[in-house]
């Protein structure tokens, strides 16, 4: 009997298909957000990124161009088992040698090569419109912006990405996820709270505005509690975008679960959503005492979260969205040992005897539910997740290394 084999039974002992859950969680998409290589820059800016998030670090081999995003995309692919949507922002817009359109002026022919790429690789596309790294963000402002040509700039631009949305829906098959996040916030404490947010309410009122299928473009909006630069109040707040979200057909919330307070847990509010909301989405991500977007590994709280997902049979309703940047190391490493991260929380959830573990808590057997929780931990997921990749034709973690360490050494040593 193989390894496998043998912790198949233990499974099975428990009720637990382990097969299935592997069938399951090779269809689920997971959305794979092009940022982690090139530390949230794009193409369409000299300016480095600015407006309330950052990367730190320089490890060698950032992708500077858009074939070098796209290689280094493939490269990491080819080390995660899986379903990846692709995940871009309008900041990474392709045009061709001499044209250029700013953000209130982008079309889907800036995004052809995308949409090829996606099409060559079988991914459906997600899309967020960029309100960062701009000059036209006036005083950390944009769709909140008291200045009325600034908003109307931004307001354009979030119309724009409507359009590209929908145009990539079209084009892959797949409903275009459009994610509305803005830095938008102040400093210091403000004098007026609530003016920006009713003129960022007016703004996304505005984006949505624009008709398109509601099939393919599913906006959201995403909160946040502070930013870099922007400690003293986020306009796009938590209540400002789930009231948002529960008051405007069709628009979803986002949850980031580096955009709450230390102890607050995305894991918790997962099934409280699922009471309301028939769908939502989330930026999966890894904060280290404060939204840091370190890359996602195996920790308790990814664990929880994939849970939530799981045992509440929410797979076509939450959007799985991939949100870190770390520029300290290697960047193709670090997309893929994230994805590959949700990809192990998902198989330990999809193989956990949820109904078993329910059934104890119902029955107000407590004692016994936290025996058998702590019995499933050390079940031998290992040989389940080493024949998942085998299976999807990916290397295990030993060798998973070894990939990465060839490709730094042929092709990012040599970059400029
Ligand atoms: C920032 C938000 C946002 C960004 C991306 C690049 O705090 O999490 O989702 O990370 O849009
Ligand atoms: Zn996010």
């Amino acid at each position: 009997m193989t390894g496998y084999e043998a912790a198949k039974e233990k499974y099975k002992a428990l009720g637990v298909d382990v097969e299935k859950a592997m069938e399951t969680l090779k269809n689920v998409p997971v959305s794979l957000h092009c940022w982690q290589l090139d530390d949230v820059i794009g193409f369409d800016n000299d300016g480095g990124l600015t407006g309330g998030i950052q990367t730190t670090g320089n490890y060698p081999g950032r992708a500077k161009t858009p074939e070098q995003l796209m290689t280094d995309m493939e490269e990491a692919m080819k080390l995660m088992p899986g379903t990846a949507k692709l995940n871009i922002h309008a900041s990474y817009a392709i045009f061709e040698p001499g044209e250029f359109a700013d953000r209130n002026a982008l079309e889907p022919k800036h995004f052809a090569k995308w949409v090829e790429f996606a099409k060559k690789h079988h991914m459906g596309i997600d899309f967020n419109p960029t309100f960062f790294s701009h000059e036209k963000v006036k005083n950390g402002l944009t769709l909140s912006s008291p200045d009325e040509e600034t908003r109307k700039f931004w307001i354009d631009h979030g119309k724009a990405c409507i359009r590209i949305s929908e145009y990539f829906a079209k084009e892959t098959g797949m409903p275009c996820v459009m994610n509305i996040w803005t830095g938008d916030g102040f400093k210091d404490v403000p004098a007026d709270r609530m003016g920006p947010r009713m003129r960022y309410k007016d703004s996304i009122e505005q984006i949505l505005s624009e008709p398109y299928d509601k099939n393919l473009v599913k906006p959201c909006v995403e909160s946040k509690v502070f930013g870099i630069g922007v400690e003293s109040y986020t306009v796009g707040s938590a209540e400002f975008t789930l009231s948002f979200a529960a008051l405007h057909d069709g628009c979803m919330p986002l949850m980031d679960n580096g955009h709450y307070h230390p102890m607050e847990y995305v894991s918790d509010k997962i099934p409280a959503m699922l009471c309301f909301y028939p769908e939502f989405a989330l930026h999966i991500t890894r904060g280290v005492r404060w939204d840091s977007d370190h890359v996602l590994i195996l920790d308790d709280e990814t664990k929880e979260m994939a849970k939530e997902i799981v045992r509440n049979d929410a797979f076509d309703r939450v959007y799985m969205a991939l949100d870190y940047f770390d520029a300290s190391i290697n960047r193709i490493s670090a997309l893929a040992t994230g994805f590959r991260s949700w990809q192990k929380a998902l198989l330990m959830a999809l193989c956990t005897p949820n109904e078993m573990l329910k059934e104890l808590q119902d029955t107000n057997q407590m004692s016994k539910l936290m025996v058998m929780n702590e019995a499933v931990k050390m079940l031998p997921i290992g040989e389940i997740w080493e024949e998942y990749c085998r299976r999807e034709g990916v290397a295990d973690d030993l060798h998973f290394f070894d990939e990465i360490e060839k490709y730094e050494n042929e092709v990012l040593k040599k970059r400029i």
